[in-house]
């Protein structure tokens, strides 16, 4: 695949701001108080993929079985947990390397877009002061099947004008290099999917990443 990198499309969880220990102390306290095992190990599995996947592999060490509004209750409960929590992120909590990366792709002329799982995506933007930076924005509100299925990616790219084949996914999740993959993308992988060798390019985290290089 040789085309021309047009369009860039950003995760944002993990690769634009860092909402992870959000997302962990929220699960966490809605774990505790069913008293059910929940670490930061089990956390890692629950990178790039939708609320409801996640309850699902909490309960894996559930003691007794939970119904369907029960199940829709704890995950309102931990989503409340968690915009109490993001309330208090600001553009300090910006990741290192996401403000120049944006600057140099507008330079470029190089279309951006956030291609999220997460609902909360608008609230996130807004907190850290990015509301505006997106030529697209696709995120859990507007999908059906959420990553490791291409879908938010695909729509992100329609969104953008782009043929996938122009578009270059930025993914911290191992299920996101597997969306952009199954979406026919090229794709950076950066903190926990630094090491994924699916991905087409590597780089421990945004700062580092050779945007002039990916480019060509
Ligand atoms: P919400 P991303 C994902 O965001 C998170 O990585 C994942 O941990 C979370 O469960 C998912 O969003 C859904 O989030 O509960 O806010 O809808 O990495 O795809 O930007
Ligand atoms: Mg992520």
């Amino acid at each position: 695949m040789n085309d021309r990198i047009l369009g860039v499309i950003f995760d944002l969880d993990g690769v634009i701001v860092s909402t992870d220990n959000c997302h962990y102390l929220a699960w966490k306290r809605m774990a505790d108080e069913e008293g059910i095992y929940f670490d930061r190990t089990i956390n890692e599995r629950l990178r790039g993929v939708s609320r409801m996947e996640s309850l699902e592999i909490i309960l894996e060490r559930a003691q007794r079985p939970y119904t369907d509004d029960e199940k829709q209750a704890m995950a309102a409960r931990k989503n409340a947990y968690y915009v109490e929590l993001i309330g208090s992120l600001t553009r300090a909590d910006i990741l290192p390397g996401a403000l120049d990366t944006l600057s140099y792709l507008k330079g470029r002329g190089v279309k951006v877009a956030i291609g999220s799982s997460s609902k909360n995506t608008p609230i996130i933007l807004r907190q850290i002061g990015l509301e505006n930076a997106f030529d697209a924005v696709a995120d859990g509100n507007a999908i059906t099947h959420s990553k490791p299925d291409p879908e938010v990616f695909v729509l992100a790219a329609r969104l953008l004008g782009l043929a996938p084949e122009s578009c270059l996914v930025v993914e911290d999740a191992d299920a996101g290099i597997e969306a952009a993959m199954g979406g026919g993308m090229r794709a950076l992988g950066v903190g926990s999917a630094a090491g994924n060798p699916a991905a087409t390019f590597h780089a421990p985290d945004l700062a580092h990443a050779d945007f002039a290089a990916i480019l060509g």
